[in-house]
């Protein structure tokens, strides 16, 4: 068989005419630009992005060590004004929205005017609830208009949004409800996902009754017309409560310090409970404006789609603050890529002729099982530059999208970032480089990155060689603190290596500079580009009555890149059943939601582990994904070093345990 080649330059020449970013010599200069003088750089950025109602003092004033970083500290602005009224002017009659549900036969296309008239609706109806400035709002919805209609309502008065994905259980919300405090949840009665009804207002109600903050008012927006239970005092219907009398259409944006928070975004971490990752307002707004802009590089009349959940991170940035606030045309989709079959996502680029879109490897992986004739049913070749986010992308994946998807010609941008970064770290820019498949490229302006050993805590030397990586200097779009808890920001991010920000992730930068990131190295798991801490879905598993102890590991899955691999241990005299491990598996999806949901349950005697207690995951994880097959592995040397296990002998049963677990 051909060797595929090492680099993917197609689109270059092309690109280089119309980019706004058009050669690499340009961002070599830009990018140390960007590190030697920040203020000079992020400056006239914020001017030519951002609308202001006071300039700046000073653009950057940090403390890594404290993990106290401030941007454009003195600026005033307003996240709804920005992404709303100043667009009025000339974008009014503009498509913001093409609204597409689940339901192929629903769709709706919401202009800049009418988005601004049903965010001033309801941040009217949040004034008279008596909401202001810095009080926080919890936002529980499906895929739809009302979502960032919601935020952004928000965002006009100052209160801070909390929004929880759809997905997530009725236990789940409740923590974060009681975590935050809000005095408002916002959600509706249901979401359709693949033609079923998901009843969110159940979830809701369930939330608040096992959350122990009492949350003042319920607004509830009727969208799958499923029945709901009712409490008349409490909450109250989103259309009647905009067209309640008296109600101003007009909500004067309250100007906000650069520093005040804008949102909220609940993040899993290596301990077990989800952090609160708290993000500003003006660093955050530019940081995902100019990376919208320039990795996508997008032009005014061009269709984006970003197919995230605005549930999670990448739909915040790049569906709601990053597009709106550059004002360009994006589609909000509802459904899933399976539905009505396959070819859904290709039907929707078609009928939209979007020309930039942005999805997960999971997504391509679980279309390209479907066989290739579905990615041809339709007319694609509106498409221009495709991007991927949530984890690594392996090359089977990325050449089935770049061929069949992007006619192999189209750009792929591999984009690293994660929820506390706010937008695109590591990432390529379409007229710069050539590509490589699962590299993502470069770093994006004012990112400073860095591998360090694991072992000496030193820069490694090498070209590819692997270590922890870690980000030198503060950018704009970085979150500020965990909500409620300082300390732990400071803990989990600035104190592996004091004056650096730790990433959570193993990369390396091969011969030719290119960045790879290798996956998580901590217990984070990325299941479908979800992150979940194994300790969450411990939790979960040991709240059963016939549960020991349990650990998590995440194994390689075809199709989510990781899946979910429960050792458990049971309490003597208990049996174990098929039914135990069905009991379990409903139990985490109580717990935590769906995504949880572990793929593989292994029964175990005993757990390894360290003098200390601690559970030797590194071992578990060999087991599970298969690395291990010979009992004898340990007297072998096979696993590495033993030597800090109490009790080498439990391992054999485990191996012998995998062996016997098919999949
Ligand atoms: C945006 C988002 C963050 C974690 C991150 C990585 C992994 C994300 C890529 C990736 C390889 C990528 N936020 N990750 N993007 N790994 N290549 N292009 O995903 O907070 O939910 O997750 O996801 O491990 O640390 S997140």
């Amino acid at each position: 068989m051909e060797k595929p080649p090492k680099w993917y330059d197609a689109h270059l020449d092309e690109y280089r005419k119309v980019a706004y970013i058009n050669s690499r010599a340009q961002y070599d200069e830009m990018y140390r630009q960007s590190l030697e003088n920040p203020d000079a750089f992020w400056g006239p950025l914020a001017k030519e992005y951002l609308s202001w109602y006071r300039d700046w003092d000073r653009v950057l004033d940090y403390d890594f060590v404290e993990g106290r970083i401030e941007w454009f500290g003195g600026g005033k602005l307003n996240a709804s004004y920005n992404c709303l009224d100043r667009h009025l002017e000339d974008k009014a009659d503009k498509v913001a929205y093409y609204f597409e549900g689940d339901d192929p036969g629903m769709s709706r296309s919401v202009t800049y005017r009418e988005l601004y008239e049903e965010v001033n609706k309801v941040a009217a109806w949040l004034v008279a609830q008596g909401i202001k400035k810095g009080d926080r709002v919890v936002i529980y919805l499906p895929m739809i208009i009302q979502l960032p209609v919601a935020m952004l309502a928000c965002a006009r008065i100052g209160a801070i949004h909390s929004v929880v994905f759809g997905g997530f259980s009725a236990e789940s919300l409740a923590s974060r409800i009681e975590d935050s405090h809000p005095r408002i949840l916002i959600t509706s009665d249901g979401g359709f996902r693949a033609g079923k009804v998901v009843s969110l207002k159940k979830n809701a109600d369930e939330a608040l009754k096992l959350s122990e903050w009492e949350v003042e008012k319920v607004l509830v927006y009727r969208h799958a017309g499923n029945g709901v239970e009712w409490d008349a005092g409490r909450e109250v219907w989103w259309h009647e409560a905009i067209a309640q009398d008296g109600l101003p259409d007009y909500v004067e944006p309250e100007p906000m310090d650069a520093e005040d928070p804008l949102f909220i975004l609940y993040t899993s971490g290596s301990t077990g409970k989800p952090k609160g990752v708290l993000h500003t307002t003006a660093g955050y707004l530019l940081y995902g404006a100019v990376s919208t802009r320039w990795v996508f590089d997008i032009k005014d009349d061009e269709v984006f789609w970003c197919t995230a959940d605005i549930g999670w991170v990448t739909g915040h940035t790049y569906i709601v603050y990053g597009p709106l606030t550059c004002g360009l045309t994006t589609v909000l989709f509802e459904g899933v890529p399976s539905y009505p079959a396959y070819d859904r996502f290709w039907a929707v680029v078609e009928k939209y002729k979007v020309a930039k879109f942005y999805t997960a490897p999971t997504a391509i992986r679980a279309i390209a099982r479907e066989g290739d004739e579905l990615a041809h049913k339709h007319d694609t070749s509106c498409l221009k530059l495709l991007g991927t986010v949530g984890e690594p992308i392996n090359p089977e994946a990325w050449r089935w999208y770049y061929h069949h998807i992007g006619r192999d010609w189209c750009p792929i941008m591999d984009t690293w970032w994660q929820t506390e970064t706010g937008g695109h770290m590591i990432t390529p820019l379409p007229a710069v480089a050539p590509i490589k498949p699962g590299s993502c490229s470069f770093p994006f302006f004012g990112v400073e990155p860095v591998v360090l050993d694991a072992d000496t805590g030193r820069p490694v030397e090498f070209a590819n060689q692997e270590g922890a990586l870690f980000i030198k200097k503060p950018w704009p779009g970085m979150a500020r603190t965990v909500y409620g808890d300082h300390e732990r920001f400071k803990e989990t991010y600035f104190s592996k290596m004091p004056g650096m920000y730790f990433t959570g992730d193993g990369a390396k930068q091969d011969e030719d500079g290119y960045w790879w990131i290798i996956g998580r190295i901590d217990d984070v798991i990325n299941v479908s580009g979800h992150r979940l801490g194994t300790a969450e879905i411990e939790s979960a598993l040991v709240l059963h009555e016939d549960v020991a102890e349990a650990a998590v590991v995440g194994f390689p899955h075809a199709l989510k890149g990781q899946g979910i691999y429960a050792f458990v241990s049971v309490k003597p005299n208990i049996a174990t059943t098929e039914a135990l491990k069905k009991d379990l598996v409903a139990l985490v999806r109580k717990e935590i939601g769906p995504i949880a949901t572990p793929d593989l349950i292994q029964w175990a005697d005993a757990l390894p582990k360290t003098r200390s207690g601690k559970i030797m995951r590194r071992l578990l994880s060999k087991i599970a994904a298969g690395a291990v097959t010979d009992p004898e592995a340990v007297e072998k040397g096979v696993l590495g070093d033993v030597s800090t296990i109490t009790d080498p002998e439990v391992l054999r049963p485990l191996i012998l345990g995998r062996l016997s677990l098919n999949s």
